[in-house]
C-alpha cells in the first residue's frame, strides 16, 4: 500500500506520457489467494514523449513473478539497477529501445486479501475487479494514466464450479474446457482502445436474465444482468431502464451502443454506485435489485438514474475519455447532466429539478462553503479518489446545464455533436469540450470557463424598486463570492438568471427592458439576464403596477440568491408563479424565514413562531390537486442540515430540531383535516407501478402522514401502525416505520422489530432499518448504533453496511452527531480510524462529515476540531484520509 506523503500532483505539471502501450494482451488464472496475471504489452516510444526516457510503471504492492522485455528475461532476484528497478510500486526500465517492443509482466495477487476493494477482489464467492481510478496498478505494472489508451484482448481460466461464468470488456470470442481438467476459459477481445481504469473483469456462478436491444441502425445487442442466485426477478427494473436509456440516448444525444455486448453484473461490495467499464459494467447490487416489496420509490429512481448514468459513460467517459484526472468532471460533469435529463424526460420534469436542486444545496452547497472546496476542475490533488464529489458531480452538471441555458438548445446540441465527432477515440480536456460550443455558438466562452475553476458558491443579491410614476421596476443585482481554500479573490462569473415578473392579476408580464445605460437587454428574448459582472442595474418599463419579481427561475444557475420578497410576495409566488421550482422555492424560502426567527427565539428561551398564512398557502396548494409529487415537495420543510446552511455560523443543531419539530406540529395541527383528506384520497387502488405519476401519490400520502402525526401524534401513531401492518410497498412501509420509529415506547420496538424479522436476511432491506435507527433524535441513537454495529446483520468490511449505519448517523442525525459532549464526533473519528486500515476511501468519505464544522457553535467547533486533530495525528493513516484530516483543519 502507498503510504507517501507525497507531493500534490498538480495539473500544471501534466506532460504527455513517454511511452503508449497500443496493445494488451492479459492472462489472468483466477484463485481465491494466488491469482496469476501475464501481461503481454505492446509498448512504444510515443512521438510526443521524452526521447531516451525511461519506462515508468506503476504499481501498487504488487509481487512480480516474471519480467521479460522483448522474450529476455530479467533475472528478479538479481537486478541489475541500470536495466531495471522494481518495487512493489513501481517498475522502471531504465533504458528501453527507442523503437515499439514487447513488455511481458507476471504478478501474483490475492484477491481474498483485498479489503480495500480496488483492483481484483471478491464479493462473497464471486471475483471482481475496480479499476477507476488507479486500481489497475493493483493488478499488474502499468502505465496507470487516462491518456494511455490500448486495444485489449482478455483470456480468463477459473475452476468451472467456481466460476461458471467469465466477462470482461468487449465481445467473446472464444470459451470452452480445458482438457483433461476441472477448469474453462473465455476469452475476450474489445476493439476500443480504452484506457486501464475502464478494464474489467468478472468470474463467478451468478443467475442471469437476459435481453436484447436493436440499435436505430440495426446492430443486435445481446443485454445480460448478472445477480446473485435467486435474485434474477429483482433485476427487471434495471434491465427496463436499461432498454429506455439505450433508446434516448440515440434520439436526444444521436448516439448508439457500438459493441455486440452490454454486461451488468451486480455485486454487494462495492466502494461506490456503479462503475462504467467498457461494455461491463459492474454494480453495487443497491442500484440492480428491486421489487416492490423491497424497495421505495426513491430507489426505483436511484436504480433507472444510476443505469443511466453508467450506460450513458459509453460515449462521454468511453469512447471520449478524460486526459488526466483534473478532467474528471468532464465525463462526470457530462454524464450526471445527461441522465438528469433522461430521468426528466421519463418523469415529471420540474418534480426531477426541484429534487436535484435540492441535493445540490444539499451536498455541494456544504462542501463548496467549507474546508473541501476545490474547483470543479481541481488544480492540484493528493489523492484522486477524495474528488469523486458532490462538486465534480452535481456542480458539473449544474454548469453544463447553466451553458445550454445561455448559448440555447440548438448551438448546445450542436456543440455536443462536434465534441463527439471532433474527439472520439481521444483523451479530451475542459477546454477541448468548451471549444466545441465557442464554436457552435459563435460566442466567447472565457469567462463561462470560471465555472470550472473558481471554486465556491456565488452570492447574488438583488434589490427592487418600483416606480409608479415613470412605469418602471428596477432590479438591482450584484454577484460576489467568498473566498476558499487557496483562492482569495474571485472574477465575476457569468451567471444566467431566469426570470419573470409576475403581475398582479397573476399572470407573467411581457418583459421588455433596459440596462442602466439604456441599452437593450438582448437576451431578455429568452426570458433570461446574465450578469458577467460585479453588479448590473435592469430596468423594465412599461410596468402598470408593481410586480412580483420570480428570480433564478428552475433555477438557473448554481448560486445563492438573496433577495428580500416581502412575505406576501412569497405567498403569491407559492399559489401563481407559472414556474413550478419558484412555487416551490417560495414555499422553502417562506419556511427558512419562519425556521431562521424562530431558531434565534429558541436560542434565547422563547418559543418559536407560528404562521397560519403559510400553513394556508401549503392548504391551497394541497386543495389545488396539483401534481401530487410536486405537491410533496412544497410541503416537506428544509431539512435540519438544510436550516444549518442558510444559518451559516453559530450554528445550534439542537434549536434547530426544537424549531423545525415546532413548525411541524404547528403545520399538522393548522392542516389536520386537509392532511386527514389527502391521505385518505390517495389510499392505494391499484395494483403496484413503479412509474412517476403512481410514485407521486405514495410521497404525497407520506408527506401528509408524516405532518398529520406532527400535529397529532396519538392519531398519527395509530394510522402509522396500520400502514406499517397492512403495506404491500416497501415505501409505505418504510415511511409508517420512519413515523412509528420517531416516538420512544413498545410499539416503536415492537415494529422494528416485526420489521426485522420480516425481511432478515435481505441485506439491502436491513441497510433501510439500520439507517431509520441511526437517524432517530435522540440522545440514546449513539448507543443504539454501537449496539447494531454488533448485530449479526451488520459487517465493518461491507461499505453499504457501514454507510446504512454509520453514515447515516453522521450525515442524518444532526442533533446526535452534533451532540454537546462530542460523543458523536469521538465516535466517528474512531470509526474512521479502524475502518482506514480495511479501507481507506470509505473511511475518508465518512470522515467528510465534518466538512461544515467551522460553522458550528463554538462548543462544538472545539469538539470537532479537537477530534479531527486527534485523527491527523494517527502516525499510520492512509493518503486518503490523510487528506481529509488535513483538509478539513487547514
Ligand atoms: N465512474 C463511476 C464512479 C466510480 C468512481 C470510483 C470508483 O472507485 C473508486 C468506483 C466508481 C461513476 O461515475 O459511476
Ligand atoms: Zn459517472
Amino acid at each position: 500500500m502507498r503510504t507517501d506523503s507525497a507531493e500534490p500532483v498538480r495539473l500544471k505539471d501534466y506532460r504527455a506520457p513517454d511511452y503508449l502501450i497500443d496493445k494488451v494482451d492479459l492472462d489472468v488464472k483466477l484463485h481465491a489467494t494466488a491469482t496469476k496475471v501475464v501481461s503481454r504489452l505492446a509498448v512504444r516510444p510515443n512521438p510526443k514523449g521524452r526521447p531516451g526516457a525511461s519506462l515508468v510503471l506503476d504499481g501498487d504492492g504488487l509481487v512480480a513473478k516474471r519480467i521479460a522485455l522483448d522474450g529476455r528475461e530479467l533475472d528478479l532476484q538479481r537486478l541489475d539497477p541500470a536495466t531495471a528497478l522494481l518495487t512493489p510500486d513501481q517498475l522502471t526500465i531504465i533504458a528501453p529501445p527507442d523503437r515499439p517492443f514487447t513488455l511481458e509482466i507476471e504478478t501474483e495477487i490475492d484477491p481474498s486479501a483485498n479489503t480495500r476493494l480496488m483492483g481484483l477482489y471478491r464479493s462473497g464467492s464471486a471475483y471482481c475487479t475496480q479499476c477507476e481510478a488507479e486500481g489497475f496498478r493493483r493488478i499488474t505494472y502499468f502505465l496507470d494514466r487516462p491518456d494511455v489508451l490500448s486495444v485489449y484482448t482478455v483470456r480468463l481460466e477459473a475452476e468451472l464450479a467456481e466460476a461458471p461464468l467469465l466477462l470482461s470488456n468487449g465481445n467473446k470470442i472464444a470459451e470452452g474446457k480445458i482438457e483433461g481438467t476441472s477448469r474453462h476459459f473465455a476469452l475476450w477481445s474489445d476493439p476500443f482502445p480504452k484506457p486501464s481504469y475502464l478494464f474489467a473483469l468478472v468470474g463467478g456462478d451468478l443467475g442471469s436474465i437476459h435481453d436484447e436491444f436493436t440499435t436505430r441502425s440495426g446492430r443486435k445487442v445481446a443485454l445480460g444482468i448478472h445477480v446473485e442466485h435467486g435474485k434474477e426477478a429483482f433485476a427487471a427494473y434495471a434491465m427496463d431502464a436499461l432498454k429506455r436509456s439505450m433508446a434516448w440516448d440515440e434520439t436526444a444525444f444521436g448516439r448508439e451502443y457500438d459493441l455486440d455486448i452490454f454486461n451488468i453484473v451486480a455485486v454487494s461490495d462495492f466502494n461506490m454506485g456503479a462503475m462504467e467499464n467498457k461494455g461491463l459494467n459492474i454494480f453495487n447490487d443497491k442500484y440492480v435489485l428491486a421489487s416492490p416489496s423491497t424497495a421505495t420509490d426513491t430507489d426505483y429512481a436511484h436504480i433507472e438514474a444510476v443505469i443511466a448514468h453508467e450506460y450513458f459513460h459509453n460515449w462521454t467517459g468511453n469512447r471520449i475519455t478524460c486526459r488526466d484526472w483534473f478532467q474528471l468532471c468532464l465525463k462526470e460533469g457530462l454524464t450526471v447532466f445527461r441522465d438528469h435529463e433522461f430521468s426528466s424526460d421519463m418523469r415529471s420534469r420540474p418534480v426531477h429539478r426541484i429534487a436535484d436542486v435540492r441535493a445540490l444545496r444539499a451536498q455541494q452547497f456544504p462542501e463548496d462553503a467549507g474546508p473541501l472546496a476545490h474547483n470543479v476542475r481541481p488544480d492540484a490533488y493528493l489523492e484522486i479518489n477524495n474528488f469523486y464529489t458532490a462538486t465534480i458531480y452535481e456542480k458539473g452538471a449544474e454548469i453544463i446545464r447553466l451553458l445550454k441555458v445561455l448559448i440555447g438548445d440548438e448551438a448546445f446540441r450542436k456543440g455536443m455533436d462536434l465534441y463527439f465527432d471532433r474527439y472520439d477515440g481521444t483523451a479530451a480536456t475542459i477546454e477541448d469540450f468548451i471549444s466545441c460550443f465557442a464554436e457552435t455558438a459563435q460566442r466567447d466562452l472565457t469567462q463561462f470557463s470560471l465555472w470550472y475553476n473558481q471554486a465556491g458558491t456565488p452570492l447574488v443579491e438583488v434589490a427592487a424598486a418600483y416606480d409608479a410614476a415613470a412605469r418602471t421596476f428596477t432590479l438591482d443585482f450584484s454577484q460576489s463570492c467568498k473566498p476558499t481554500p487557496g483562492q482569495d479573490v474571485k472574477e465575476p462569473f457569468v451567471i444566467p438568471i431566469a426570470l419573470g415578473l409576475v403581475a398582479e392579476g397573476h399572470g407573467d408580464l411581457k418583459l421588455a427592458a433596459s440596462d442602466s445605460d439604456g441599452a437593450s437587454v438582448a437576451e431578455l428574448s429568452r426570458g433570461v439576464i446574465e450578469l458577467t459582472t460585479a453588479q448590473r442595474r435592469i430596468v423594465f418599463t412599461n410596468v402598470a403596477s408593481r410586480p412580483v419579481p420570480s428570480l433564478l427561475r428552475g433555477f438557473s444557475a448554481p448560486v445563492r440568491l438573496n433577495y428580500a420578497a416581502s412575505e406576501s410576495d412569497l405567498l403569491t409566488l407559492i399559489s401563481h408563479d407559472s414556474d413550478s421550482f419558484n412555487r416551490w422555492q417560495a414555499a422553502q424560502t417562506y419556511a427558512s424565514r419562519l425556521l431562521l426567527r424562530s431558531v434565534e427565539l429558541v436560542r434565547a428561551g422563547g418559543v418559536s413562531i407560528r404562521d397560519e398564512s403559510f400553513s394556508g398557502a401549503l392548504r391551497r396548494v394541497l386543495e389545488d390537486n396539483a401534481d401530487p409529487a410536486f405537491a410533496a415537495q412544497v410541503i416537506t420543510l428544509p431539512s435540519e442540515a438544510d436550516i444549518a446552511r442558510e444559518i451559516g455560523q453559530d450554528v445550534d443543531p439542537d434549536a434547530i430540531h426544537v424549531a423545525r419539530e415546532a413548525l411541524r406540529k404547528a403545520i399538522g395541527r393548522d392542516l389536520r383535516e386537509i392532511l386527514l383528506a389527502t391521505y385518505a384520497r390517495l389510499a392505494e387502488n391499484a395494483p403496484y407501478s413503479p412509474d412517476a405519476a403512481a410514485a407521486g401519490r405514495r410521497a404525497l400520502r407520506n408527506a401528509a402522514l408524516d405532518l398529520f402525526v406532527a400535529g397529532d401524534p396519538v392519531e398519527g401513531a395509530s394510522l402509522a401502525a396500520r400502514q406499517f401492518e397492512s403495506a404491500d410497498t416497501m415505501t409505505n412501509e418504510i415511511a409508517a416505520l420512519g413515523v412509528l420509529a420517531h416516538t420512544p415506547g413498545r410499539e416503536r420496538d415492537a415494529a422494528l422489530e416485526a420489521f426485522y424479522r420480516a425481511h432478515e436476511g435481505d441485506a439491502l432491506v436491513i441497510d433501510k432499518w439500520f439507517a431509520l435507527q441511526a437517524m432517530i433524535p435522540e440522545a440514546d441513537a449513539l448507543n443504539r448504533v454501537r449496539r447494531l454495529m454488533a448485530h449479526r446483520a451488520f459487517s465493518i468490511a461491507n461499505p453499504n453496511r457501514v454507510r446504512a449505519l454509520i453514515g447515516a448517523f453522521a450525515a442524518g442525525n444532526q442533533t446526535q452527531f452534533n451532540a454537546l459532549d462530542g460523543s458523536g464526533y469521538d465516535f466517528i473519528t474512531g470509526i474512521v480510524v479502524d475502518l482506514d486500515r480495511k479501507n481507506p476511501q470509505v473511511a475518508a468519505r465518512l470522515l467528510s462529515a465534518f466538512k461544515s464544522w467551522r460553522t458550528l457553535e463554538a462548543k462544538r467547533r472545539g469538539l470537532a476540531e479537537a477530534a479531527l486533530r486527534r485523527v491527523a495525528g494517527v502516525g499510520t493513516l492512509s493518503p486518503d484520509v490523510k487528506d481529509i484530516a488535513e483538509r478539513s483543519l487547514a
